[in-house]
């Protein structure tokens, strides 16, 4: 799926990766927005693009870490309940559907619909709209992160999170210990591994090097999860080059701190809109 942005010069595509009958991975930009080791082969996520970590984050209990909607078959959603129509006037957009196996509801037993849109606009704007729904017969909570994969210049240069300052946020390198940003804007030095909380729905990632600014725009989705291995953890990671961790940076949009939970029939809507803008 592929949608020229303002002029062709500024093509945005979206690359959706199809394997036998199901939906394994939403690619972004496309195949060359994945590790150049990235495993193609479902189940595993492919290292790239957008993979959606569902229904919980992080690595606890008897679930894969970062949940299993990542590495699941995900079907193409034919008849999908109507979303506004902001959210798909003038866009082009796919819409999937992900529901548990029965392997799945051994491990995590609520039933649920994932139905996820993915939408490319006129301006280049890369939408996701993620519709939980419990189909379930009582309650369950769970927790969610858009692992996005920017690509960028290289890391140690002048790349620069905006939106963090002065948050709180939980540090994975310190048993997630509760810190509060003191810096105006985040700039890497080492590895990164937090959970920023309740930020401002707005973050700009600035690639100086690139002239570019990836600009996240996100609703109902209070966390912003920051990460980077940098050079020891990226050796242990087999699909990711040992030195590709300086030209990736994930900034997910997440709810974390707080999971979701959702009554029997309840449904949560979560949107994360990306675009990318020149910057000097
Ligand atoms: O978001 C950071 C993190 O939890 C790191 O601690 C690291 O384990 C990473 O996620 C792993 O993510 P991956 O996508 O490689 O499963």
């Amino acid at each position: 799926m592929d949608h020229s942005a303002a002029g062709d010069d500024n093509r945005a595509t979206v690359e959706v990766t199809k394997y036998k009958n199901g939906i394994q991975q939403v690619l972004l930009q496309n195949p060359r927005g994945a590790s150049a080791r990235a495993n193609f082969k479902p189940p595993a996520a492919v290292r790239g693009g957008i993979p959606i970590c569902f229904p919980q984050f992080g690595n606890r209990g008897s679930l894969e870490q970062h949940g299993f909607a990542r590495n699941r078959m995900w079907l193409i959603d034919e008849n999908p309940p109507p979303l506004h129509s902001s959210d798909s006037n003038g866009k082009a957009y796919i819409d999937l559907l992900l529901k548990p196996s029965e392997e799945d509801l051994r491990i995590w037993p609520h039933s649920f619909e994932f139905r996820l849109r993915v939408a490319l606009d006129f301006d280049g704007h890369l939408i996701f709209t993620s519709r939980v729904r419990n189909i379930n017969s009582k309650p369950f909570s769970f927790s969610i992160a858009y692992r996005t994969y920017f690509s960028i210049s290289d890391i140690s240069s002048e790349v620069r999170v905006e939106g963090l300052e002065t948050l709180d946020y939980l540090d994975n390198l310190c048993q997630r210990e509760r810190f509060t940003e003191q810096g105006d804007a985040l700039t890497f030095e080492s590895e990164v591994d937090r959970v920023y909380l309740s930020s401002s729905d707005v973050i700009a990632v600035f690639d100086h090097q690139k002239k570019r600014t990836f600009l996240i725009r996100k609703e109902g989705l209070p966390d912003v999860v920051v990460w980077n291995p940098w050079e020891k953890k990226s050796k242990a990671i087999v699909d990711l080059g040992d030195e590709e961790y300086k030209q990736m940076l994930c900034v997910d949009g997440a709810a974390i701190e707080k999971p979701v939970t959702l009554k029997p029939g309840e449904e949560w809507t979560g949107r994360l809109d990306l675009s990318v803008v020149a910057s000097i």
